[in-house]
């Protein structure tokens, strides 16, 4: 018995075992349609480059899901409703025909095919069902602290599955009681499908789910007080917020382009003087910032969450005083002295999609190692 675990512990750890996968997504939305936000760009850009290391992956994701480079398992059922915008005491709900519940009963059915499940819902379900599948679970937190409920199951998952939390940033993790047991992975994009710009147009430019925590109002409004035209895209979640925004700023010279893909969204990007960032929340990461980057494009962000552990003032973008539209203006003002080559050169060196993989790898195989 000892020497059969020890072959199979020695063989996680050697590179050359490749591992299979099982990848559950989030809840809140298709893969593709955007409401899953930041961890769908984070599992799909996981896909394909660790397929390009030789693992296999299968995703389990709600029907109509649109993956270009892998087989998809479609789960029918009813969306769960998004978790950033309900409030910290917000008790656990789950719909009726729930597609959560789909996608956990599809995984525990089929996990004996499977070294490891990947979980990238921030959902209390996943959490709580842990002890009870008996394959390894890494789960992916893809947002800070949002409610006692969820913090207090990612907690016991975390206590009783030591190693087994995984989220974007430190300061991500600080917004947790647990936070020293979370696994720090960073984020990345697929550097080939961003080309740099050196000459760019007046513009400035928006990203993200239009929603009250990103804070849009106070990038239209910097706009509107700098004259300089601003781009938005994104999926438009909240129709109300955003009908405040424009009849609060009319005069602003603001452009809504929808939710692109990320071929027509570098496209637009690139040729921008600026991205502007105004995350109300504590942002987990802001896959936006190293997409902007990315094109050579300078990043003004609030002193908050987790742009600001990605921008170095003064060099690849600007910090700004949280929530401060005058802060935004300065920064608008003095963008045009920070070089567009040193923020493709800071995407390059920090945010490739082979470092990415290579920090999921290891967390995969430590947490297979420490099962055993
Ligand atoms: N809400 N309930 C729920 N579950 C998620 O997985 C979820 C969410 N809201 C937003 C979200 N995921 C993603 O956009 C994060 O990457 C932000």
């Amino acid at each position: 018995m000892t020497v059969s675990l020890m072959s199979s512990t020695i063989e996680h750890l050697s590179k050359q075992t490749k591992l299979k996968l099982l990848f559950i997504s989030t809840p809140v939305g298709p893969l593709g349609s955007g409401l899953g936000g930041g961890v769908e760009l984070t599992l799909t850009n996981l896909v394909q480059e660790l397929q390009r290391q030789g693992h296999s992956i299968q995703v389990v994701a709600p029907e109509n899901s649109v993956a270009s480079n892998t087989s998809l398992v479609a789960i029918p059922g009813e969306l769960q409703p998004t978790a950033h915008t309900r409030g910290r005491a917000s008790p656990i709900t789950l719909p009726g025909h729930s597609v959560l519940a789909g996608m956990w009963d599809y995984a525990r059915k089929a996990q004996q095919d499977y070294d490891l499940l990947v979980n990238f819902a921030y959902d209390w379900l996943p959490f709580y069902l842990t002890p009870f599948i008996g394959r390894p679970i890494a789960h992916f937190v893809s947002m800070g602290s949002l409610s006692t409920a969820m913090d207090h199951v990612i907690h016991n998952v975390a206590l009783q599955f030591p190693d087994t939390i995984g989220v974007y940033t430190r300061t991500q993790a600080e917004t947790f009681p647990f936070a020293d047991t979370c696994r720090c992975l960073g984020s990345a994009v697929d550097l080939s499908l961003y080309e740099y710009c050196d000459q760019p147009g007046p513009c400035l430019v928006w990203l993200g789910r239009i929603s009250p925590e990103k804070g849009l109002e106070d990038a239209v409004s910097a706009a509107q007080r700098s004259q300089t035209p601003l781009k938005i895209l994104g999926k438009l979640e909240d129709k109300d917020y955003w009908r405040k925004i424009c009849e609060d700023y009319p005069e602003a010279p603001i452009e809504y382009l929808g939710f692109l893909s990320t071929a027509e969204l570098q496209g637009v990007v690139r040729q921008c003087r600026a991205l502007l960032m105004t995350p109300r929340w504590i942002e987990a990461f802001g896959n936006v910032a190293i997409e902007a980057l990315a094109c050579g494009v300078p990043v003004i962000t609030y002193r908050r969450g987790g742009p600001a552990e990605i921008v170095k003032s003064g060099k690849t973008g600007w910090l700004v005083e949280p929530d401060s539209v005058d802060g935004l203006t300065e920064a608008i003002a003095q963008v045009d002295q920070l070089s567009r080559r040193a923020c493709r050169q800071q995407a390059e060196a920090e945010y490739s999609l082979t470092a990415l993989g290579e920090r999921f790898e290891q967390w995969f195989r430590d947490i297979l190692t420490s099962r055993h």
